[in-house]
């Protein structure tokens, strides 16, 4: 959709652009927005792409991932509070993409199942299935944009014993709400946002207990009783798991909290990135372009804390690049651009840093376009105030309020603290008549 709004947006400012065609495997754009109650496979057979849950509200402050020329006023025409619910977000970016008007260039339902290169003639064959119509279609194309993410193909560990568990295990990607665990003695495997999320939401939910078990290091949330970490899983043995520090415990479910691999079944190897979950993968110049073949460009591929505003800044970078507009250096120079940021990403040493890291990542992007430039340096202020937050109480960061960097404005205190809500719907969130008093 960045993408889809960044070729729009030259073409209303009087630029040429190119036939631009998006093929979107789901019935409906929003990609991870775009909730699902489905779990494995959509009603075409195809993997469920969006690892969205029904009562996800953003776990980050909108302000952080605003875009700077879309902003929340201009699409709510009130302030509204600074962690919305899901649908809310999706709202707020399909307002964006309808206001583009490039729902038109969007093909849905239909699934790009092989992407080739051939050198001679430096172009992508592209084969694609229409999935309503039992249509293979196979179209050439100058320039690729791998739009697809990185959070849908569940990486899966393997724990000893595991097969002996009576209970149900799912991946954070089957997670669709906490209700089902209400009750329940809950193992959460992984120590980042999905086990942090879904560890409060089943403990808000009702859950009788939570465990958390990391790998690297504990989270160090002040938990609510209910709630609390463990090292890694030794082994199990039927519902009892046995953790590297002599502990055991018994539950009930079992959440594969354990992240994403980057996959994308319609490249080859020679196109496919390969890498972990890190905020400056490999092969890519400035974070985008595909070094070894700079047709071919991926959007959002980094672990994320600017999110919506990056991608922005990404696809007006890319669409430059396509355009002529900004100049792609040779092969060389290129490679030594990757080395300098990725020594530099090598020497962050904390969240702080990492951040920041990320935020000069955007600014070098921008300075390049004429995507509206945006303080940056308050978002990192706002992300770093957002961490204490959570550090004070992760059971009610999500309360707090934050202004605006686009324009000024300042969020509301929601009606109704996110612990007590237990209706994630839009209408819901936008009732301003109901006053946090009569909910409670
Ligand atoms: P992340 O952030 O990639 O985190 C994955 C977590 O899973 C991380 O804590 C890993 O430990 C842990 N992990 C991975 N493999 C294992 C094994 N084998 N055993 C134990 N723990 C393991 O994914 P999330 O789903 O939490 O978040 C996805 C994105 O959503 C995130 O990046 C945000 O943008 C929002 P590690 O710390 O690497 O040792």
């Amino acid at each position: 959709m960045a993408a889809l709004r960044a070729f729009k947006s030259a073409e209303n400012s009087g630029a040429e652009i190119p036939d631009v065609v998006c093929f979107e495997k789901q019935d409906d754009w929003g990609g991870q927005w775009n909730f699902t109650w489905r779990t494995g496979t959509d009603g075409y057979g195809e993997p469920v792409h969006s690892s969205m849950y029904r009562n996800l509200w953003s776990n980050g402050p909108k302000e952080a991932l605003e875009f700077a020329e879309y902003t929340f006023d201009e699409h709510f025409n009130r302030p509204i509070s600074s962690y919305p619910p899901r649908e809310v977000l999706w709202d707020y970016i399909n307002g964006r993409a309808q206001q583009s008007e490039v729902k038109d260039l969007v093909r849905f339902a239909h699934v790009v199942r092989r992407v080739e290169f051939d050198d001679q003639r430096r172009k992508f064959t592209v084969t694609v299935d229409d999935l309503r119509n039992h249509v293979t279609e196979v179209r050439v194309f100058d320039q690729v944009i791998v739009s697809t993410g990185h959070f849908s193909f569940p990486n899966v560990p393997d724990i000893t014993g595991i097969e002996s568990f009576p209970g149900e295990v799912i991946h954070a990607h089957e997670f669709r709400g906490a209700e089902r665990f209400a009750g329940q003695r809950l193992l959460l495997v992984g120590g980042s946002y999905s086990a942090e999320d879904i560890g409060i939401q089943s403990h808000k939910m009702g859950a009788r207990h939570v465990t958390m078990s990391y790998r690297s290091g504990p989270q160090g949330f002040a938990w609510p009783d209910g709630v609390d970490e463990k090292p890694q899983i030794e082994r199990i043995d039927g519902s009892v798991a046995t953790f590297v520090d002599g502990s055991s415990g018994e539950f009930d479910a079992v959440v594969l909290c354990t992240g994403y691999l980057h996959h994308y079944p319609f490249l080859p190897d020679s196109l496919h990135l390969r890498s972990p979950n890190n905020l400056y993968p490999n092969d890519l110049y400035r974070g985008v372009t595909w070094n070894a073949n700079p047709q071919l460009h991926y959007l959002g591929a980094q672990d994320q804390w600017f999110t919506f505003n990056m991608f922005d800044a990404q696809a007006w970078f890319v669409r430059d690049l396509i355009l002529g507009r900004v100049e792609l250096p040779d092969a060389d120079a290129r490679a030594s651009h990757m080395r300098q940021w990725s020594d530099r990403y090598q020497a962050v040493a904390d969240d702080a840093a990492a951040v920041r890291f990320q935020a000069d990542y955007i600014r070098d992007l921008i300075e390049q376009t004429d995507y509206p430039m945006f303080d940056l340096d308050e978002v990192v202020r706002i992300f770093l105030e957002w961490k204490a937050d959570k550090k004070q109480n992760i059971l009610t960061y999500r309360d707090q309020a934050y202004r605006s960097v686009m324009t000024g404005t300042m969020a509301v205190v929601h009606h109704t603290r996110w612990i007590d809500e237990l209706d994630d719907s839009r209408e819901r969130y936008l009732d301003a008549q109901t006053t946090a008093d009569s909910v409670s």
